[in-house]
């Protein structure tokens, strides 16, 4: 019922009110914008009120107090109820990443431009987008696999910046999902890896509608989902009816009581219809309402049948008195609590600071390895992993590792004190995610929405098991670090399954990736360095197994050279080279081989190494002109990967030498000359190249 002037109006009847209002705005803005999911919201309403109203520790006016319980919505399709939350709620809105303004985050004005060019209101909720979207979702089960990665932040920083009397963090992450969510594997995954780490700071909330866009979940969709959890060791328990608030307070409650264990809430709901011919459930429901139905729902809600977009006097204020008031009395606590705290841990509240406003602590690069020139080298994964563990030491919350590759990664922290993260201590820094690439990716755009630096790794070409979190830490900028070894068919004898081909053209075509493939170890210590400093986006370090020389930089440039993407290594006298001989990684190297060779004959060569295409294109063009310049045709590239892409580098002239095919299991020897990675074909490519351009 709407209030009016004229009613007293109980608290029950304020929370039917607030509920009506969540689900009238997403009807309304789903009509209005004739596309989006309207059922999810008007399901959900009386589950997501019920949470942020009584139990949600948030301060509107402070989107990013550090220590907030965090909402993820994982059904994203329903992203209506989570602007409709932020604009009761009245959550403030936030720039950058700690600037906060009286403005609202999402006002009614951005609800009316849902999904509009422009708006803050997109179809699915995007984190970098709108304050109060704690984690881009909408590709069903990432928004789980989030918050495994949150839940795993809120516990290492409490391990390790909590102190006696100061409970500086102990944030909370409830999560709502929908069948697609509970039936992707990324979402099975996070769980097994949250039961195991007995993550009971994480909440997820099933939306157990029975329904899927295609028709009853039936057809697709029958397992005890329970059972399976309880499998993964999580405390289950049920809402029969979505509508009972008692019920759905008493379940949060049972979540805050479980101290040894995830929780899983499963609610038994029906998808919103506000008329009874629509309920059958094999009917679409991820469409607009249509202006009849929206009517006969609105009467069924005792709603004004014309009114649209109606927020009902008192329903704001409701808000403020619930939400409002619990989380700015908790968040004025906390402030003094940190107060207190800094005075008497200056030196982890200063990080604390930096980790907000994702700056590096002073002095994060000492220390770092310069290798000495060495014809034999070690693989670049070696060279990383000294340059990794040096960072770690100076970042405290540089933290990570890999999907049980964390030897062949390189990726462990072995420093004194780094020690494992586990049930048993929240505080390690070395993070076992096992054979979990999918949930790996996920969890690290978690944890770095929580503001951690994670880094994860895994052979490189399994990066296709989690290459939807990566496209989404890209998208919803997050600065994460991965760590790929074994980077092409030089890993040798474990064969095409695992030799990547297409997976670094696949991934230098997602925008806001930094790729970056070191030619030897001092090109991996610059390409870490820029790894640390990049705070918008994913780096990608593509490294390998086998040993590459370590080139002699009395001899070729500088590896500083890395910070522009591409540089001249070794070049022509008087810069007028006959041929550019151009690669990344261990086909440097090669390249340099050639060089040596091609000279000892009377040609002279340029040899350009190119960590980084992203990079190189950012740089003015009379720096790629100098590199690269337009009127020298004579070009050959090597990459023991996809041909893809590298039309642009060598142009119509040039010569593409890459692997066409898919690898072959043998040692690497062979391989080399089988599928022709050898000086003397580079060298016959540079003379086609020379002769072409004529
Ligand atoms: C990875 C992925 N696959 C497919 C979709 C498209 N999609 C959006 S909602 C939906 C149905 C999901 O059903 P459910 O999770 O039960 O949500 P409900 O319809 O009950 O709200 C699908 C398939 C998606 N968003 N992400
Ligand atoms: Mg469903």
């Amino acid at each position: 019922m709407v209030a009016s002037e004229e009613t007293v109006v109980t608290g029950a009847q304020l929370d039917t009110l607030s509920i009506n209002t969540i689900r009238t705005l997403a009807i309304d803005a789903v009509q209005q914008a004739n596309s989006g999911h309207p059922g999810a919201p008007m399901g959900l309403a009386p589950v997501a009120y019920t949470l942020w109203q009584q139990f949600l520790r948030y301060d509107p006016e402070n989107p990013v107090w550090p220590n907030r319980d965090r909402f993820v919505l994982s059904a994203g399709h329903a992203s209506m109820l989570l602007y409709a939350l932020l604009y009761l709620a009245g959550v403030r809105r936030v720039i950058g990443d700690t600037e906060v303004t009286n403005e609202l985050s999402v006002s009614l004005e951005e609800i009316k431009r849902f999904r509009q060019l422009g708006s803050r209101t997109p179809g699915h909720p995007e984190s970098h987008l709108t304050t109060g979207v704690e984690t881009t979702t909408g590709p069903l089960g990432q928004g789980c696999g989030n918050s495994a990665g949150i839940a795993i932040a809120s516990r290492w920083l409490a391990a390790t910046y909590n102190r006696p009397g100061f409970e500086i963090f102990n944030f909370n992450v409830y999560t709502i999902c929908g069948d697609g969510d509970i039936m992707e594997g990324v979402a099975a995954e996070a769980a097994s890896l949250a039961g195991h780490l007995k993550l009971s700071n994480l909440c997820w909330i099933y939306d157990n509608n029975k329904v899927t866009l295609d028709g009853p979940a039936s057809w697709s969709f029958g397992e005890d989902v329970m059972t399976r959890f309880v499998g993964y060791g999580w405390n289950v328990t049920r809402v029969s009816d979505a509508n009972d608030l008692g019920m759905l307070a008493r379940a949060y409650q049972s979540f805050l009581e479980t101290k040894d264990k995830p929780t899983l809430i499963v609610v038994d709901s029906h998808i919103g219809y506000g008329s009874p011919h629509k309920h059958d459930s094999s009917e679409a429901h991820g469409e607009p309402l249509g202006e009849e139905e929206v009517r006969l729902t609105k009467r069924n809600y005792g709603w004004p049948e014309d009114a649209k977009f109606l927020v009902p006097e008192g329903v704001r204020e409701h808000f403020r008195e619930g939400i409002g008031k619990r989380g700015h009395d908790l968040h004025a606590q906390w402030v003094k609590m940190f107060g207190e705290y800094a005075k008497q841990y200056p030196q982890p509240a200063e990080q604390l600071q930096l980790m907000q406003h994702r700056q590096l602590p002073q002095g994060w690069d000492r220390n770092l390895p310069s290798f000495p020139a060495d014809p034999k080298g070690a693989g670049t994964r070696e060279s990383s992993g000294k340059a990794l563990n040096v960072l770690a030491q100076n970042t405290p919350w540089l933290v990570g590792g890999s999907a049980d590759l964390g030897n062949s990664n390189k990726t462990t922290l072995k420093f004194e004190g780094a020690g494992n993260f586990s049930a048993e201590s929240y505080g390690g820094r070395n993070l076992h995610f096992g054979v979990r690439e999918h949930a790996m990716g996920a969890a690290m755009n978690g944890m770095s929405v929580s503001k951690l630096r994670p880094f994860g790794g895994t052979f490189f070409n399994f990066s296709d098991y989690m290459r939807p979190a990566i496209r989404l830490a890209a998208l919803m900028e997050t600065p994460v670090i991965y760590v790929f070894t074994h980077d092409s068919i030089g890993l040798g004898e474990d064969g095409p399954t695992h030799q990547p081909i297409e997976q670094l053209a696949g991934l230098r075509a997602v925008p806001n990736i930094t790729v970056l493939r070191p030619a030897d170890a001092n090109e991996v210590v610059e390409a870490w360095k820029l790894a640390m400093q990049i705070k918008h986006g994913p780096v990608l370090l593509v490294l390998t197994r086998q040993a590459v020389p370590t080139l002699d930089r009395a001899k070729y440039a500088s590896a500083t050279g890395v910070a522009q993407g591409a540089y001249v290594l070794a070049d022509a006298p008087g810069g007028k080279p006959d041929v550019i001989l151009m690669g990344s990684g261990s086909e440097v190297s090669l390249c340099v081989d050639a060089y040596e060779k091609l000279k000892a004959e009377g040609v002279q060569a340029r040899v350009v190494s190119m960590p980084s295409w992203e990079i190189f294109e950012k740089q003015d063009q009379p720096y790629k002109d100098s590199v690269l310049p337009p009127r020298m045709t004579a070009r050959v590239s090597v990459e023991m990967l996809s041909p893809l892409g590298w039309e642009r580098y060598v142009g119509p002239k040039g010569q593409i030498i890459a692997m066409r095919t898919f690898g072959a299991s043998a040692p690497w020897k062979d391989l080399q000359k089988h599928f022709g990675f050898t000086p003397e074909v580079v060298v016959a490519a540079a003379r086609k190249a020379i002769a072409g351009s004529k």
